[in-house]
């Protein structure tokens, strides 16, 4: 095997911070494109759990978002180079928040028809709480701690961008997260963003292999 085999799914907030991750570090994949509905039975026998991203190494299955961004840490420091220890010790605990309590309020308030009685407005609230405590916190600056893109930013990015899909022009007219919104708006201007956001193919078995970072080869834009 010569490449890292990358199951992913174009959409998915874990999956976009491990593609992040990915190509910062430069690290070239075989990406394989799942639908959520019909998972391919390798994914599946490989990591049982059947959610993506699943990174399979020369040495290892990696089947968490956390794990892989930590993985490529451990083999390219692309992005705590530059910051402080309480910033590291910040960027772990409000990755933590938003894997759970974002996440959690974010599902109820994107996907309200999914839960039975939920309170759409109490969630979006919650959310917008966490939102308000993350502009208290972050620089105003390109990133959430200055020039160089985090840890931080490639973890939450994705989740924050669901958060305006779901009423971007409630999102946009919230005054008291500029610095939020700036962060945002970077994100979705970025080259990196195009770049992970590459339509690729569903993979079947027996497919031509196509890469990550795409060489714009058997994949489409
Ligand atoms: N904790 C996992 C969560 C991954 C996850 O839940 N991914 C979703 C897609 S966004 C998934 O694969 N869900 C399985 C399904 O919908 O069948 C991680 O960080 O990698």
């Amino acid at each position: 095997m010569n490449y890292p085999i990358l199951y992913s799914f174009k959409r998915c907030p874990y999956a976009m911070r491990a593609r992040m991750a990915i190509k910062l570090a430069g690290i070239e994949c075989e990406i394989r494109e799942v639908r959520l509905n019909n998972k391919p039975d390798h994914m599946l026998k490989v990591s049982p759990k059947g959610t993506v991203p699943v990174l399979i190494t020369k040495k290892k299955v990696i089947d968490e978002s956390l794990d892989i961004i930590n993985w490529v840490l451990s083999i390219d420091n692309v992005f705590e180079g530059n910051i402080e220890q309480n910033e590291i010790d910040l960027t772990e605990h409000l990755i933590n928040i938003f894997d759970n309590k974002f996440k959690y309020h974010l599902d109820r308030y994107k996907y309200s028809t999914r839960y039975k009685d939920v309170d759409l407005e109490f969630h979006q609230n919650q959310c917008l709480k966490i939102l308000n405590n993350l502009e208290s916190l972050i620089f105003n600056s390109e990133w959430c701690f200055g020039d160089q893109l985090n840890k931080l930013d490639i973890s939450i990015l994705p989740f924050i961008r669901q958060f305006r899909i779901a009423n971007s022009s409630w999102f946009d007219s919230q005054n008291e997260i500029t610095k939020v919104k700036k962060l945002l708006n970077n994100f979705l201007d970025s080259k990196l963003f195009e770049e992970i956001m590459h339509t690729y193919e569903i993979w079947e078995e027996g497919a031509e292999t196509s890469f990550f970072p795409s060489k714009n080869y058997n994949s489409k834009k």
